[in-house]
């Protein structure tokens, strides 16, 4: 089987109308008209505004392509389009080939008839997804929620449902050939289909290889089947008769795959060839496989149900995030990006990613990272906040293929954990709102209890589904929020505006969504802000800013914990506080809170164009303070401290992830808020493993009454073997009434390898979320958001973007902490 490629330069034009652009294929539409300078950035102010007719129109791709004679001798040559985006008509040489209605599928097409040796002519015709979806609506209007406003009726399209507007998101209705489209040349037969199953016995593994193939010849076909790593190899044949064989292969002292955190990711390597009688080599498959087991553990326990995921028959907490797309554009992703985001998960201590339904099926990069990294993928069906027309045959007729396609593609990944059916969908229409004029439960039913779960046990039956997210298993399914069992989507902070101590009143099996929003940093705004809009009550910055309660919201909340910043700028970096502390004190109770709750994924990790939202990266990749936040409250070993005023308290926790009990020590101090120490203390303690529990409680009621709840501050340190592992802090009162003296941070500044600087700080007064920053400069940061007391030296290494000189670093680094935001 060969392939050839039809990627690379197409010509892009509007139906009736001369002027031709060039197209770059894989691509869309935005990206290309961007690239021909024909429309301004998107991002930028509010030009997505008047870009909103891209999406109101038809376009057409095409190009040439020369084929010999000799590839129109093979048996069969089909045009393989691994994504068309979505409404396409395709013709060959003015035949027409078939038509599409789904981006999420795999498209193949006979086209030998049509095609000719010399030039050929292909031509997709994109026709306008926004007035489709509009005529649609209007014949019948299905609910939706979760879109501010952008095009409604997406829910009537298998395409991407945030290009429509989210929000978090821009509303930029595109086209074109997302994917890799190619032709696929062969005789004889090829391998239609590769399925590995692995079984778990102790010191080996029993792989099962099933390959299914697709004849065209009679005649006698082999399979060879190899697996291998580093020095093992093992190798196995078989004869196909049939159209199908299976085969078992042993893995001895097999190297087992674990998620971030819990061991390492080895990847073993599967080629699976097949061959005619004579010994040609007729097809191959190739992929990079894991040894593990990955499972949703769900059983009795005392407190209703379990949801935790197991892997190796180990239960872990997941800790992580909503991966929501990396663009608006897709186009404009490339692997770098994947690669930044995912390792950036793995470097905040994440093991998991959810990949939200109103998104995409990702693309394969995506999924080898994950593999690589250990993070482990709960993979949502594209379905999200909105009901759907299930009950139109046509539509279901549609959803298998797209389930099938992407199952077979996925489902040889390590990292992937869980089949889920959709976002919200049972949450969005409880109780008595459902019926037949919306979605019927029996609608409902027919896709997510039996078709997507039928596909999953025949396909992949290794893994677990989930019908929906959130999704409560017992009795009357409209009680989401069943804390006893199912995951929860806890939004009473921010949609429900209720305080963050709310948090500590859930608790919750699996949190698979909370969240709370921040600006992104200065740099990044100013990127689509002029002067004039920086304030962040301004047109432009609420058009950055796409839900509906906003940036009112995030200063809500600001001032009742902190006070009100002196600028804009400082608004910025405060509201990056704000967020970090909201997920902290979230993260940190559930933590404690394990083994009844075993998961924490916050809304979201990622941004599509810059904007303010819930995301810890923003969309130029830059860490938001809840990134280097959760670095913290995701490590394996965490000390905590949770105060109670009414006591006077505070019960240190110790929580871990670790697979291996450990002796450590933990450190406390109590301090005033000009850093004097008024009481301090020390614990050896085991931190046993994949646990929980109260260590100590600090009775404080003596000093609170000297000093008041405002002048205290409790630091925490856990140490093993004189190592810092985890440090925390604690306070009895909101960060706004502490009377934060400047904190005289002073700075030693030394060159270390690779282009990277050593900047060691040190406080004369307690200095609350210190952080660094280059002067207009990117840079890496090993930590930062973190609190200085005095006395404690803290070193952070800074690798600044572009490799600088030592003055250079030096003029450009600033140092500011909480009291430099008012
Ligand atoms: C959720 C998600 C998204 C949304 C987010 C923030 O529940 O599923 O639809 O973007 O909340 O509102």
């Amino acid at each position: 089987m060969r392939t050839l490629s039809l990627n690379g330069k197409w010509s892009l034009e509007r139906p009736g109308r001369n002027k031709k652009y060039s197209a770059a294929v894989p691509g869309d539409v935005y990206g290309d008209l961007l690239r021909n300078k024909a429309i301004p950035d998107p991002y930028f102010r509010d030009n997505e505004l008047d870009l909103q007719w891209i999406g109101e129109t038809d376009w057409i791709y095409s190009r040439t392509f020369y084929l010999s004679k000799k590839v129109l001798e093979h048996d069969r040559v089909l045009l393989r389009c691994d994504g068309l985006d979505t409404l396409a008509s395709i013709t060959i040489n003015g035949r027409a080939i078939g038509r599409t209605d789904n981006m999420f599928r795999t498209w193949e097409f006979d086209v030998k008839d049509g095609l000719k040796a010399g030039q050929n002519t292909i031509k997709i015709h994109f026709s306008a997804a926004s007035k489709f979806v509009r005529r649609k609506r209007e014949e019948r209007e299905l609910p939706q929620w979760g879109q501010p406003g952008g095009v409604l009726g997406g829910n009537y399209i298998r395409k991407e449902q945030c290009n429509f507007g989210w929000d978090w998101g821009p509303c930029l209705v595109t086209c074109g050939i997302w994917r890799d489209i190619y032709l696929v040349v062969y005789s004889h037969a090829r391998l239609a289909d590769v399925h590995i199953s692995q079984t778990h016995g102790g010191k080996v593994i029993e792989l099962e290889a099933r390959l299914v193939v697709e004849k065209i010849r009679r005649g006698r076909l082999t399979a060879r089947v190899t697996i291998q790593r580093g020095n093992f190899q093992a190798t196995k044949k078989v004869v196909l008769n049939g159209k199908s064989a299976g085969l078992k292969i042993v893995v001895k002292n097999p190297e087992l795959w674990w998620p971030n955190g819990m061991g390492p990711q080895p990847l073993y390597k599967v080629l699976v060839e097949l061959r005619d009688g004579s010994g040609l080599l007729l097809d191959t498959w190739e992929r990079k496989i894991g040894l593990r087991t990955l499972r949703l553990d769900r059983h009795e326990d005392e407190w209703g149900e379990s949801f935790q995921f197991m892997a190796n028959g180990v239960s872990f907490f997941a800790k992580g995030a909503n991966w929501i797309p990396a663009e608006a554009i897709l186009s404009r992703l490339t692997g770098n990006d994947y690669e930044r985001l995912i390792s950036d998960s793995a470097k905040a201590n994440m093991n998991m990613l959810r990949v939200w339904g109103g998104g995409i099926y990702e693309d394969d990069r995506f999924y080898e990272l994950c593999d690589e990294y250990g993070i482990c993928i709960w993979q949502d069906f594209m379905f999200a906040c909105a009901s759907y027309p299930t009950l139109d045959p046509d539509l279901m007729k549609n959803v298998r293929p797209e389930a099938e396609d992407n199952i077979c593609r996925l489902r040889h990944h390590p990292s992937l954990a869980l089949w889920c059916g959709n976002n919200e969908l049972e949450m969005g229409l409880v109780g008595d709102k459902w019926t037949e004029s919306t979605m019927s439960w029996t609608d409902y039913k027919k896709l997510f209890d039996k078709l997507l779960p039928d596909l999953i046990s025949k396909l992949d039956p290794d893994r677990d589904y989930w019908p929906s997210s959130p999704h409560s298993p017992t009795g009357d399914r409209a009680r989401h929020y069943n804390p006893d069992c199912g995951d929860a989507h806890l939004w009473a902070v921010w949609h429900g505006q209720q305080p963050f101590e709310w948090y500590r009143r859930c608790g919750h099996r699996f949190n698979s969504e909370f969240g709370f929003q921040s600006f992104a940093e200065p740099k990044t705004v100013n990127r689509y802000t002029v002067p004039k809009d920086r304030n962040v009550t301004t047109y432009i910055m609420e058009h950055h800013q796409r839900s509906s309660i906003g940036n009112t919201t995030i200063l809500r909340y600001m001032l009742d914990w902190f006070r009100l910043p002196k600028n804009f700028e400082m608004t910025l970096w405060l509201s990056q506080i704000l967020q970090g502390m909201a997920m902290k004190y979230a993260c940190e109770h559930w933590r404690r809170s394990m083994p009844r709750g075993m998961g924490t994924l916050y809304w979201q990790l990622n941004d599509c164009w810059p904007v303010a939202s819930w995301a810890s990266i923003d969309s130029f990749g830059r860490w938001k303070a809840l990134h280097y936040m959760a670095g913290n409250f995701f490590n394996p070993i965490l000390v905590s401290g949770l105060e109670n005023n009414e006591q006077a308290a505070v019960k240190i926790h110790l929580t871990s992830d670790l697979r291996k009990a450990i002796n450590v020590q933990v450190e406390w101090t109590l301090t005033t808020v000009g850093g004097d120490t008024l009481a301090e203390g020390s614990k050896k303690a085991r931190a046993f493993a994949r646990q929980s529990r109260p260590i100590q409680t600090l009775k404080l009621k003596k000093y609170i009454q000297e000093h008041s709840e405002r002048d205290l501050m409790l630091w925490l340190e856990l140490s093993v073997h004189g190592k810092n592992l985890s440090t925390n802090f604690v306070s009895f009162s909101r960060p706004k009434y502490l009377e934060l003296r400047p904190p005289g941070i002073t700075t030693k500044i030394r060159f270390d390898r690779k282009g990277a600087f050593i900047v060691k700080l040190k406080a004369k007064k307690p200095a609350l979320w210190t952080w660094l920053e280059l002067d207009g400069l990117d840079a890496e940061f090993s930590d930062n958001f973190f609190h200085l007391r005095p006395g404690k030296e803290c070193e952070i290494q800074v690798k600044p973007g572009k490799r600088i000189e030592e003055a250079q670093f030096k003029k450009r680094l600033k140092v500011r902490s909480l009291i430099d935001t008012y």
